[in-house]
């Protein structure tokens, strides 16, 4: 039978993947989780639209006020975080939420029904990069709640390792809209096609590439690093440094954006911890823990230098963490670069 022309859409992409997991496990599917997902993709065609509108419409600019973290929010920051915020809470199928915008986890009130997962995201990544134009991003984290769906969630549904997320994804605004996902099966990847305003699958079964041949980390922050990271980046922009070495150095200030770049060509993002405080600037809830779940899906991993990012237990909804993710062998060369300085 020829190919269909019709492109695979992502209800249909769950809706197959449900029935192999059905084979392999007997549990009969829900649908649940495929109805969640499109109104994350709902969420994401809604943000695509004001993204791509925002050098037109009057949605640049400071919102004058400054979220959880101290940063400045862009308006479109507010925009994302309340579309994600309305449109999951009307899905039925989440009990609680946690956003980066928002100090306190996110309840769903009545009328709305609270469903069996609980979901934390960062509505809208890489906000300084709105206004320049450079590609932004979703980070989203789905748990399945230990609860019974009926009744409201709580922060210990969120408060778990990323080894035990149901499914983790990213959407990223720039040349295209891609979402892409795994529900620890492979990771997919969609394209939006704004004609016809559905997300077709354009990236199967996502693998980083074998060689890490680019390094991310934002330069400007040398001096405050441990001896171990100066060493290690110093070696990876060595020519001669092996293994690993000659490395190129791409850094676009966008989190998503750079993780996505590293996850189609191969490459190591850094952000470390500060020598000062051990501290990272990433949260581990909706940035680190689902980017590491997905980097594992496609063969890669996620540390904090010391510790396998999924096997970390969050102490707070705002916990931040040292990040450095993309290929394996990298990660783990800056792993034992950091565990030769500790034992000296
Ligand atoms: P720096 C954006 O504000 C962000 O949270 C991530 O998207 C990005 O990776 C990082 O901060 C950039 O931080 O300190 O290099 O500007």
């Amino acid at each position: 039978m020829e190919k269909s022309q019709i492109g695979t859409t992502l209800t249909h992409h769950v809706l197959i993947n449900q029935r192999a997991h059905a084979q392999r496990t007997g549990e009969q599917p829900s649908g649940d989780f495929s109805e969640l997902l499109n109104q994350i993709a709902v969420a994401g065609k809604i943000i695509s639209a004001e993204v791509n509108m925002a050098g037109l419409a009057d949605i640049l600019g400071v919102a004058g006020r400054t979220n959880v973290q101290g940063e400045q929010v862009m308006k479109l920051d507010v925009f994302a975080n309340h579309t994600f915020v309305e449109i999951l809470r009307r899905s039925g199928h989440v009990g609680i939420m946690a956003s980066e915008e928002v100090d306190d986890p996110i309840d769903v009130p009545e009328p709305h029904f609270p469903g069996k997962y609980a979901i934390a995201f960062d509505p809208l990544d890489g906000s300084s990069n709105i206004d320049v134009n450079v590609s932004i991003g979703t980070i989203f984290s789905i748990h399945r709640r230990r609860g019974p769906v009926g009744t409201p969630g709580a922060p210990e549904d969120l408060l778990r390792p990323g080894a035990e997320l149901a499914a983790a994804g990213y959407i990223i605004y720039g040349s295209s809209t891609m979402l892409v996902y795994t529900t620890g099966h492979g990771v997919h990847g969609f394209t939006l096609d704004p004609s016809v305003g559905e997300f077709l699958l354009s990236h199967e079964n996502i693998r980083i590439p074998e060689k890490c041949g680019t390094y991310s980390v934002n330069e400007g922050n040398t001096s405050t690093w441990t001896p171990a990271t100066q060493k290690f980046v110093e070696h990876v922009k060595s020519p001669d440094a092996s293994p690993l070495g000659g490395m190129k150095a791409r850094y676009i200030g966008s989190l998503v954006a750079d993780f996505h770049r590293n996850l189609m060509k191969g490459g190591i993002f850094l952000y470390p911890a500060d020598a000062a405080t051990g501290k990272g600037k990433l949260r581990l809830l909706y940035e680190a823990a689902p980017l590491a779940f997905v980097a594992k899906q496609a063969g890669g991993y996620a540390s904090t230098g010391y510790e396998d990012i999924l096997a970390m237990q969050p102490d707070g909804l705002h916990q931040r963490v040292p990040l450095i993710i993309g290929n394996r062998d990298a990660v783990e060369l800056y792993e034992r670069s950091v565990s030769a300085e500790t034992s000296t």
